[in-house]
């Protein structure tokens, strides 16, 4: 490194590993993540395979006691899972966080309607998916509540026209900046219309927002990001 330029974050630091599933609707979370803070050369990616249900053995337990995608592993092997934990490591590694918040009042909102995001819409919509419908197949769904899951279908729907009134006021879910919050929201609508869960026609902010959501970038490439080894596979 030379002492009279400043190099780009990417380029100082160290690799990581990604374990995760290509399309699946969290993994697309932090893909967003790694995107928006530029960090992708500085990640490789290890597919887990969902439907073969590799995420439930116990090597893989033995990174996630969850049993869920994504984790992140450190080069030093610090383990760490869940979106949110990793979307706020990747966003403080430069010291300019840009999803997550600066300021006491921004981090509390992001955090709050990161929360509501998952709680309200795409944590039901994994319900949905994994107990009304026939999820990730016989072998991976262990134990299924079919009423359960429209319970939650018809909670994430209600959380839909929430965050539709929501995103009528303002540009992103937390004011007038991009965020995690709205990463998590763009994953709820993944998980969505992965499971023909479409967008109410009462919905036309939210729908208006997502259309532009998806033209970011970090959202049309996410897919993409991990090619060469989703090509092997
Ligand atoms: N709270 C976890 C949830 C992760 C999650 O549910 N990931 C999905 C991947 S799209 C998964 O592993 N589903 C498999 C399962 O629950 O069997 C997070 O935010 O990381």
């Amino acid at each position: 490194m030379s002492a009279n330029s400043t190099p780009f974050i990417a380029d100082t630091q160290p690799m990581m590993t990604i374990y995760d599933w290509p399309t699946g609707p969290y993994p697309a979370r932090v893909r967003i993540a790694l995107a928006e803070k530029g960090l992708q050369s500085r990640t490789r990616f290890e597919r887990v395979h969902l439907w073969k249900g590799e995420h439930k053995t116990p090597a893989f337990r033995a990174k996630n006691y969850s049993g869920t995608l994504p984790v992140l592993e450190l080069d030093d092997g610090t383990l760490i899972a869940e979106c949110t934990a990793i979307t706020e490591y990747l966003d403080t590694l430069d010291g300019a966080p840009t999803l997550t918040g600066t300021t006491p009042r921004e981090k509390g909102l992001i955090h709050m309607m990161t929360k509501r995001a998952e709680l309200e819409l795409l944590d039901p919509v994994s319900v949905y998916f994994h107990h009304a419908t026939p999820g990730l197949g016989p072998d991976v769904e262990i134990y299924q509540n079919a009423d359960w899951g429209l319970h939650q279908r018809d909670k994430a729907l209600r959380g839909m026209h929430y965050f539709d009134g929501i995103l009528r006021t303002q540009p992103f879910v937390v004011g007038e900046t991009f965020s995690m919050a709205d990463i998590t929201v763009i994953g709820g609508l993944i998980f969505a219309g992965l499971v023909d869960l479409p967008l109410p026609d009462a919905c036309d902010a939210l729908q208006a927002w997502y259309a532009t959501m998806q033209e970011r970038p970090s959202v049309k490439n996410r897919v993409a990001m991990s090619k060469p080894v989703a090509a092997a596979a």
